[in-house]
């Protein structure tokens, strides 16, 4: 092989190589991760190790999800050996299997379905060989539009984080061609009103020509721990920190570079989250 051809071949082989991250708490219920190709799903949801075991804490992981509307989230049958579904609506019901129904997923490596959406609402969705096993995904399109940014928020404009412990947010930049290639840098900082060291987190994120696709994970941790993607080129990040509810958490984000270059004007937004 010349060293032409070499230099064409490697990154197509990326491009054809869509893997999968191993967040913390993701892992602990994911297994091992899947390899797959031509994927565009953005939100990972993994059928656990043990799903098909009536006393499994977990059938889909995580159990509940709030995104923006029209992102597309992609399942995982990581319980290997077992076959499963992802069914909308409820187990029985007449409409059941109607919005969406990934028939029967193999119990096999690189076992996924995903479906993109695009209404509002509340989705249920079962397993129809574990029809006692309900799982959710919350669509919302709440858009803060300020600054050089587009937000979505998957909760609506006010997380209820007993609800659901868990939102996505998408931070689109008005100003950039999302082209799906060049490289962005996003620098995200979240702090929480009313506290002396009010910095949560702030960090930086890549993506190629892409908004950038965040989840806040509310929980019960001392230490706040930022992990992602789902999906190497087009899959959410995390935040998991112990977001409190009653709270209101300023958020900002700006483009920090482009192609590697600094950006000369710059493109930026803030607003506030409100939690209940
Ligand atoms: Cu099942």
């Amino acid at each position: 092989m010349t060293k032409n051809q070499i230099l064409w071949i490697l990154p197509l082989l990326f491009a054809l190589t869509i893997q999968l991250a191993t967040p913390q708490i993701f892992a602990q219920y994911a297994g091992s991760m899947a390899t797959l190709q031509n994927v565009d799903a953005t939100y990972a949801v993994s059928i656990i190790p043990g799903a098909a075991q009536r006393d499994s804490l977990y059938h889909y992981y995580p159990p509940q999800i709030a995104v923006p509307t029209g992102t597309t989230v992609g399942w995982f049958n990581n319980d290997y050996g077992q076959p499963h579904t992802v069914t909308s609506g409820k187990p029985g019901a007449n409409d059941s299997g109607s919005i969406f129904n990934s028939g029967l997923m193999p119990a096999t490596a690189n076992s996924f379905f995903q479906y993109t959406f695009n209404q509002d609402g509340e989705f249920v969705y079962h397993c129809n060989i574990h029809p006692w096993r309900v799982a959710l995904v919350s669509a919302a399109s709440t858009l803060f539009s300020g600054g050089s940014f587009d937000i979505k928020l998957g909760s609506g404009s006010i997380w209820d984080i007993s609800n659901i412990p868990r939102v996505l947010i998408d931070f689109s930049p008005k100003t950039v061609p999302l082209d799906g290639s060049t490289p962005l840098t996003f620098n995200v900082t979240i702090s929480e009103d009313g506290q002396t060291n009010s910095q949560v987190v702030s960090h930086l994120f890549n993506t190629y020509g892409r908004s950038l696709p965040l989840e806040l994970v509310s929980s019960n941790t001392n230490e706040t721990s930022v992990y992602g993607p789902d999906f190497s080129s087009t899959g959410a990040y995390h935040i998991e920190s112990d977001f409190k509810k009653g709270t209101s958490y300023p958020i900002s984000v700006e483009i920090v570079s482009m192609n590697g270059q600094p950006v000369d004007i710059p493109i930026k937004a803030s607003f506030e989250l409100k939690t209940s």
